[in-house]
């Protein structure tokens, strides 16, 4: 039984978690972590599942960790229990993830967006890593993630000033997929989350972790490793279907293996 999220179905081959903790702008606690975590990792084993929305609601996707809980730690507390490290396990799930993001998504409400391989965003959302303003700084992945995603310029003025950013700008600065108006956000996600989880499901977790790998390594060992996945591809079902069928001019027939 989970007590911060909801867990869902809104399509075939598609599962949806929504944060659930309205009073506090769904700040996540210790038990969001590990609810989410679990959730996606039992998730990521489930052949029927091909795509994982993670949302929130339409005031706040998460207004980021949980202060209250924060405020009274130690370092030696926050240090040996690792604080939050615990959320790296998303970056395992091999199976795509979909943000849908409307209202706030600050500090680690924006880290965990950013954990997620698409984001979409409603126009009313908002992003931004306000640590700064708390005396600490992001630490679930803000200064690497979105360095990564948005360049030095636009990351040192985030982090450093605590400013939040519209979605507009945050499209523009290479945050965000798409922004979509806030009363399609849901429709709009579960067609992108559909339209991925019915392509091959190898092809597509192979996919992932190519563009993943860009993040990690040189251009000529990244080519080389995206190659050899390539290649890996016509060992699969999948691959035949989906030649055949673009020559026999019919939609494919996926078997997801
Ligand atoms: N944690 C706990 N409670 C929160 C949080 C939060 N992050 N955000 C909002 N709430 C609570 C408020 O305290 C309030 O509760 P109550 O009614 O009991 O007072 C309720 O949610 C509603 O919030 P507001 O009344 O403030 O709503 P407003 O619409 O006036 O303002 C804002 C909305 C602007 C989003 C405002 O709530 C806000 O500034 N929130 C905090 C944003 C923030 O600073 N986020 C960063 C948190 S630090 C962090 O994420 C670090 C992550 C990495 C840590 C890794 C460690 C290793």
């Amino acid at each position: 039984m989970t007590e911060t999220i909801l867990l869902d179905r809104p399509a075939e081959r598609v599962a949806r978690i929504t944060l659930d903790r309205p009073r506090v702008l769904n700040a996540l606690n210790l038990r969001t972590m590990q609810e989410i975590t679990a959730a996606t990792s039992e998730l990521d084993g489930d052949p029927d599942v091909g795509a994982i929305i993670l949302t929130g609601s339409a005031k706040a996707f998460a207004a980021g960790a949980d202060i209250k809980e924060m405020a009274p730690q130690s370092f030696g507390d926050v240090h040996a229990a690792d604080w939050l490290g615990g959320w790296e396990a998303l970056s395992r799930v091999r199976t795509p993830l979909v943000a849908a993001v409307a209202g706030y998504a600050l500090g680690g409400g924006c880290e965990l967006a950013m954990m997620c391989d698409l984001l979409l965003a409603a126009d009313t959302a908002k992003f931004g890593q306000p640590e700064i303003t708390l005396g600490v700084l992001p630490g679930m992945g803000g200064s690497q993630r979105l360095t990564r995603a948005i360049g030095k310029a636009k990351a040192m003025d985030l982090i450093l000033t605590g400013r939040t950013m519209d979605a507009e700008e945050a499209e523009r600065a290479g945050l965000v997929s798409r922004i979509v108006p806030a009363d399609a956000l849901s429709e709009e996600t579960v067609s992108t989350a559909s339209k991925i989880a019915s392509m091959s499901k190898p092809a597509v977790m192979l996919a992932k972790e190519a563009v993943h790998r860009a993040f990690e390594t040189s251009l000529s060992e990244g080519l080389l490793f995206e190659r050899r996945l390539f290649h890996s591809t016509f060992a699969t079902h999948d691959q035949k279907e989906g030649m055949t069928a673009f020559i026999e001019k019919r939609p494919p027939e996926f078997r997801h293996r």
